[in-house]
């Protein structure tokens, strides 16, 4: 059997029983272990000095392989180029959008590198899966050092509508290295869309679109011919069950559940990002206050939410906007023995998470735009079949595609999200027990497992990569910027 190789941005931290985190981090080590091969990415460390050295460590049938950063490639590849240029744009947010040329070659250069330090690491049938949006060019950078090995791509966040990625100045050299891979998968059947228009209508390529079920769609482009199809990520649903009911007894809950004194909950869990729709949520549970009085004291909303990429302005920006808004829609509406918005930091185990979803009576997740977002599968997976909670969720989270049993909104419609709260908190056990059924039948169907063996399968049936005559065409009629 061939290894599987895996390239992510941030190698998983591995404790002894598998990663912490949920969702891509689980379900690629799952298949590492069964096929054995490694994992290859960025330590997390950032140098000051000297030069950075590979670690290879064993593990059982895994191999970790991961390097640190030198500071100026981390202030250009990550923190600029990809979080400060292709995050917001991807999430649709070109308002926020900031570009600096030296942090597009910077980027290049990073890909390239790190591509340097994982060529000696190769054998000839090594099957190659890389993540995620900080490693664009890398197929590209591999082709050039010689790799001939079937390459795949998974896109976790979303492709944006041409428009809005015509609003990245190096749009066309980054779908350009974007097809030097063999297949590419997108969360949703929308996002490969709009991959398939960037193609056509501004790389002058040819998509023959497969039928939905029929496996990938054939994209001849820059002078390659790929595939491209989505596969949306899934999480575990019956471990999170059974993680959720085991916490059920544990501390936190019990003390979350005396302070909430006999209140409903509401519940939300987001890394501290802009594209989470987080002060439109505070503002529609304020509505909620506001509109249906007899909702105050009976009703609290906990918002976990953890700050990450503390040291880009943007997120500076929305961590004091919160801070603001829950401090005013608190002073506005707290009693002596009740705060309706509490408002955390921290991270927590995933059997805490889980136990505190199947605790709350609404599962809360309205981003602005999402890939997938795990929490909603993650809530729907905790609750207890007997007496559900109800998802309302954003239309513009990739999961949305799915879960059909969610009460879906659109996150900018205040008074829609403030009125879906209100139907989830009086919505009756039956309709409750109905919606999580069908919702979780759709993620048993669809387990991350699914996700990822599509997504081999896919990949391994793909033709070794051959130049096609298109090149020419494409490269003749070069579009401009
Ligand atoms: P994220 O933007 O990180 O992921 P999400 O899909 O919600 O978003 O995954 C977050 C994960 O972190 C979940 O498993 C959640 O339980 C966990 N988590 C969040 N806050 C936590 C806390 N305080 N303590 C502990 N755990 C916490 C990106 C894309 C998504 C896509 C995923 C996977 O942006 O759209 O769904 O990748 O492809």
């Amino acid at each position: 059997m061939s290894r599987l190789i895996i390239v992510s941005n941030r190698v998983a931290p591995i404790s002894e029983g598998g990663p912490a985190a949920g969702g891509l981090a689980v379900g690629v080590y799952d298949a590492l272990k069964e096929t054995g091969g490694m994992w290859f990415g960025w330590s997390g460390d950032v140098l000051a000095s000297g030069q950075p050295q590979i670690k290879v460590e064993e593990r059982g049938p895994v191999t970790f392989a991961t390097i640190g950063l030198m500071r100026r490639d981390y202030d250009q590849y990550y923190r600029g180029f990809s979080n400060a240029t292709l995050w917001p744009a991807f999430h649709y947010r070109a308002d926020l959008l900031q570009y600096n040329r030296h942090d597009f070659e910077g980027y290049g250069r990073v890909n390239a590198w790190l591509a340097q330090q994982l060529v000696p690491l190769l054998r000839d049938d090594d099957v190659i899966w890389v993540h995620d949006y900080h490693l664009i060019p890398f197929a590209q950078a591999l082709r050039a050092a010689g790799v001939k090995n079937r390459i795949g791509f998974f896109l976790h966040i979303p492709f944006p509508a041409s428009q809005v990625l015509l609003a990245v100045p190096p749009h066309r050299e980054l779908v350009e290295a974007l097809c030097s891979f063999d297949l590419i998968g997108f969360q949703t059947a929308p996002d490969l869309r709009a991959f398939c228009d960037y193609i056509v209508n501004e790389a002058n390529g040819e998509v023959d679109s497969a039928a939905q079920g029929e496996g990938p769609s054939t994209i001849r482009a820059f002078g390659r011919t790929l595939r491209a199809a989505a596969y949306p990520i899934g999480v575990y649903p019956d471990e999170i069950a059974e993680l959720a009911k085991a916490g059920d007894r544990g501390k936190p809950v019990r003390t979350m559940k005396k302070t909430l004194h006999e209140r409903k909950l509401v519940m939300s869990v987001d890394r501290l990002d802009y594209s989470k729709g987080l002060v439109e949520r505070f503002r529609a549970f304020e509505r909620l206050l506001d509109h249906v009085p007899a909702q105050r004291d009976k009703v609290s909303f906990l918002q976990i939410a953890p700050p990450t990429r503390a040291d880009l302005n943007t997120y500076q920006d929305i961590r004091l906007q919160l801070e603001g808004e829950s401090g005013r829609i608190n002073g506005r509406f707290a009693e002596l023995d009740w705060t309706p918005i509490l408002y955390i930091h921290r991270q927590y185990e995933r059997s805490v998470l889980a136990a505190l979803f199947r605790t709350a009576h609404v599962g809360y997740v309205t981003p602005l735009r999402d890939g997938m977002n795990l929490v909603a599968k993650e809530y729907v997976s905790a609750q207890d079949p007997d007496n559900p909670g109800v998802l309302v969720l954003s239309r513009f989270a990739g999961a949305a595609q799915e879960l059909d049993g969610a009460l879906i909104v659109n996150p900018v419609d205040i008074d829609g999200m403030a009125e879906a709260l209100a139907t989830a908190l009086s919505m009756p056990l039956a309709e409750r027990q109905a919606r999580y059924r069908g919702m979780m039948a759709q993620l048993r169907e669809n387990n991350v497992s699914v996700w990822r063996d599509n997504f081999m399968r896919d990949l391994k049936a793909t033709p070794v990569a051959k130049k096609s005559r298109a090149t020419r065409t494409v490269r003749a009629g070069r579009a401009t910027a």
